[in-house]
């Protein structure tokens, strides 16, 4: 097992694969694959490929999605096209969860070629995590996987098949405890329920609840995510949520963070650990309504990071995808431990006219906002996330 002291070197490997970058989920939808191909442009121009093992693998097979798909569902996926799709209408019905790229403002659209791009994500999510198990990697990275809100049988949230299930489930095969964290702004429902009454896995997210601008109930995707909702049977009290408002800024964000992971940590202790990277918690996102730094957003992955347990790296969320790729390129250095090697000035490589309104620098000013997050709330979303984590206690 990986054995040196925080601050010095991991064994990292990486998982890129070009073929999801060219995956289209629609004209004007939000969810770009292209911001991994920019991910890994940064990551290649930063000269981090020459510290990282490249992992070149196969897309997951069949029988490795089955195992988390109800059959109905997996025959869907697999064998479903626009043009059967257009088709199909009885099929159609019967499958709200999906629907016809184009379409207005769909979340899951029936892509081309959508079997193949599941399969190649949670491809890489499989393999980092077998690359945890044998003990060849300290941290492995797949930035395109991290597909938290996609169920058995059904898709939901752009997210179809839910590689992170996949990955937890192959990392259970060596290790007998594993934390799940998830700093997506969104809710990890999907996962959260894979897991609920597991008492082999923790799951763990940090979420927006409510708003901006609007009352504490307005809908924030998925809606879920109650500090209540602990999990049950097995696994009561191994799932844990923080819910936080519009605003949460580094500063906040850290407070309630690195306390409650603390704890976890300490009382849970896991074998391994798998951190779910959503870029859209940072500031200026498209969607989430946050106000992180690059910086506060990688202090999660340092904190981790400095427990030395093997660590698997996993995308998400992010709708800012200039912002997405320097994030994730940063982290990458963070899990290198060379964030203070890199220099802030992007260098040339082919993509850098995406960086203009950040002034091609890596890192990117944040607007002093206000956060609806006041010490009240702080002071009680922490007292009642580390209530829970003490019941685990007893
Ligand atoms: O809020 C929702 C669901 C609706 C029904 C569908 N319409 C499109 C939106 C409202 C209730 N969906 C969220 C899903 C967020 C998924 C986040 C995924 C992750 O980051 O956690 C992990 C990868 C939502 N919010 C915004 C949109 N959908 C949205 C979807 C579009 C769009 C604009 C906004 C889809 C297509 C197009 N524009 C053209
Ligand atoms: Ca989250
Ligand atoms: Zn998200």
């Amino acid at each position: 097992s990986p054995s040196c002291p925080d601050g010095s070197k991991r064994r990292v490997c990486y998982y890129y694969d070009a073929g999801i970058a060219n995956v289209d989920y629609g004209a004007h939808h939000v969810m770009v694959p292209r911001r991994v191909a920019m991910t890994h442009g940064l990551v290649a121009s930063y000269g981090l490929l020459r510290d990282m093992e490249l992992l070149r693998t196969r897309p997951a097979t069949q029988d490795e999605i089955a195992y988390i798909l109800t059959d109905d569902y997996l025959r869907l996926l697999r064998d479903l096209t626009p043009d059967t799709y257009r088709a199909d209408s009885a099929r159609r019905h019967k499958i709200g969860a999906l629907s016809l790229s184009g379409d207005e403002r769909n979340d899951n659209p029936v892509i081309d070629g959508l079997w193949d791009y599941c399969a190649r994500y949670a491809g890489g999510s499989l393999a980092a995590a077998r690359a945890l198990g044998t003990g060849t990697s300290d941290i492995a990275i797949n930035w395109s996987g991290g597909m938290h809100h996609a169920c058995s049988g059904e898709a939901s949230g752009f997210c179809y098949v839910n590689d992170i299930a996949l990955a937890l489930t192959e990392l259970l095969a060596t290790f007998p405890r594993v934390l799940y964290v998830d700093i997506d702004v969104h809710h990890g429902d999907g996962v959260e329920k894979y897991f609920a009454s597991d008492g082999k896995v923790m799951t763990v997210s940090f979420h927006q609840f409510g708003r901006a601008g609007k009352g504490d109930d307005t809908f924030f995707f998925p809606g879920t995510g109650n500090a209540k909702d602990v999990g049950e049977g097995e696994g009561k009290y191994r799932t844990l949520n923080v819910p936080m408002k519009a605003g949460m800024d580094d500063t906040g964000y850290k407070e309630l963070f690195v306390p409650i992971m603390r704890e976890v940590m300490e009382v849970f202790r896991p074998d391994a650990v798998v951190l779910q990277c959503g870029a859209d918690s940072l500031s200026g996102d498209r969607l989430g309504e946050f106000n992180l730094s690059i910086r506060g957003h990688a202090e999660c992955v340092a904190y981790l990071r400095s427990f030395n347990v093997p660590l698997l790296l996993l995308g998400g969320g992010g709708y800012t995808i200039n912002h997405v790729a320097s994030c994730w390129c940063y982290e990458t250095a963070v899990a290198l431990g060379k964030e203070k090697e890199i220099p802030d000035d992007i260098p040339h490589h082919g993509y850098e006219h995406y960086y203009k309104d950040q002034g091609y620098k890596l890192h990117y000013a944040v607007p002093k906002a206000g956060t609806k997050n006041t010490k009240d709330h702080m002071d009680n979303i922490r007292k009642e996330a580390l209530k829970n984590v003490e019941k685990l206690h007893e």
